[in-house]
């Protein structure tokens, strides 16, 4: 599947991923409110491809479009037999429960909570990254479960070192609603150097591509340790060919997501994947 990205804002961008062949299709990060872009370029690639940076700042319609659109895209998903995952993001926990409610209503197969952007910067403040707090993971899966105790979630978390990576575990495997836990967004707070900006607002962003891929494949083996089985994985970083595909399996994933590579050729990348298997 794809992952929550650039491209996967809008009916438009659904109905492409949707022709693809993807296995199942990732719409957001949906927000509240609508939010506009970073103002300045978003997105940096090295030039040998090593890694890309961005900084988009979560853009989305927010529940105004979403209300509207996510039943027509839910329904585009299934009329080619994938399912949908809507990834959200909140400013506070009842903003989570409020798009849980909102997905769950437009048909969605799967809630991925995003508690690992880092490209939110307010008055030079960065919103905090939720993945990095076991604490603040632990308030958000609790005031889900007041509100829908049967529900099962997934959770897309950052790279987290190894000591945040087993509170943060932890904390997933005791809340009883997490059913998959996504591995992982981007590295927070790259800077390529001090006079690339990607967005006006600083100068720091996520760090996506193949340099990612070894940190994130070992979160992935970590949480293969870590979790019950009950709890799959979803691998992402720096997957842009079979091989690396096969590695995130073999490291404990039972799916993946693909970004950058996706930005970088395609949907094709799809088909390429879905050929060499
Ligand atoms: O929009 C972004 O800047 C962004 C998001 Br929401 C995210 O989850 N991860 C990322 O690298 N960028």
């Amino acid at each position: 599947m794809n992952g929550a990205y650039i491209g996967s804002k809008t009916t438009e961008d659904m109905q492409v991923l949707i022709n693809s062949q993807a296995g199942a299709v990732v719409v957001g990060s949906i927000s509240v409110k609508p939010r506009k872009a970073n103002t300045g370029p978003g997105y940096w690639r090295h030039k040998k491809d090593f890694y890309s940076l961005n900084s988009y700042g979560m853009p989305n319609g927010g529940i105004a479009y979403f209300t509207t659109e996510l039943p027509k895209i839910v329904k585009l998903a299934h009329a080619n037999n994938k399912p949908l995952i809507a990834n959200i993001v909140g400013f506070a926990n009842q903003e989570f429960v409020q798009l849980i409610a909102l997905a769950q209503e437009s048909g969605c197969d799967m809630v991925e909570l995003n508690l690992s952007c880092p490209n939110v910067w307010d008055a030079g403040k960065q919103k905090r990254i939720i993945s990095y707090h076991a604490d603040l993971v632990k308030e958000l899966l609790d005031a889900i479960t007041a509100s829908r105790p049967h529900i099962k979630i997934s959770a897309k978390i950052s790279p987290l070192p190894p000591d945040t990576l087993r509170e943060v575990a932890g904390v997933i495997a005791e809340s009883g609603v997490v059913s998959a836990v996504v591995a992982t967004n981007s590295y927070p707070n790259a800077l390529v150097d001090v006079n690339t900006r990607l967005a006006d607002e600083q100068s720091l962003a996520g760090i996506t591509g193949p340099a990612l891929k070894p940190i994130s494949l070992g979160v992935v083996k970590q949480l293969s340790e870590l979790l019950p089985h009950t709890i799959d994985i979803v691998g992402c970083g720096g997957i842009g060919s079979i091989d690396d595909l096969n590695d995130y399996l073999a490291a404990g994933a039972k799916a993946v997501q693909v970004v950058t590579a996706l930005v970088e050729e395609g949907t094709q990348l799809f088909e390429r994947l879905v050929a060499t298997e």
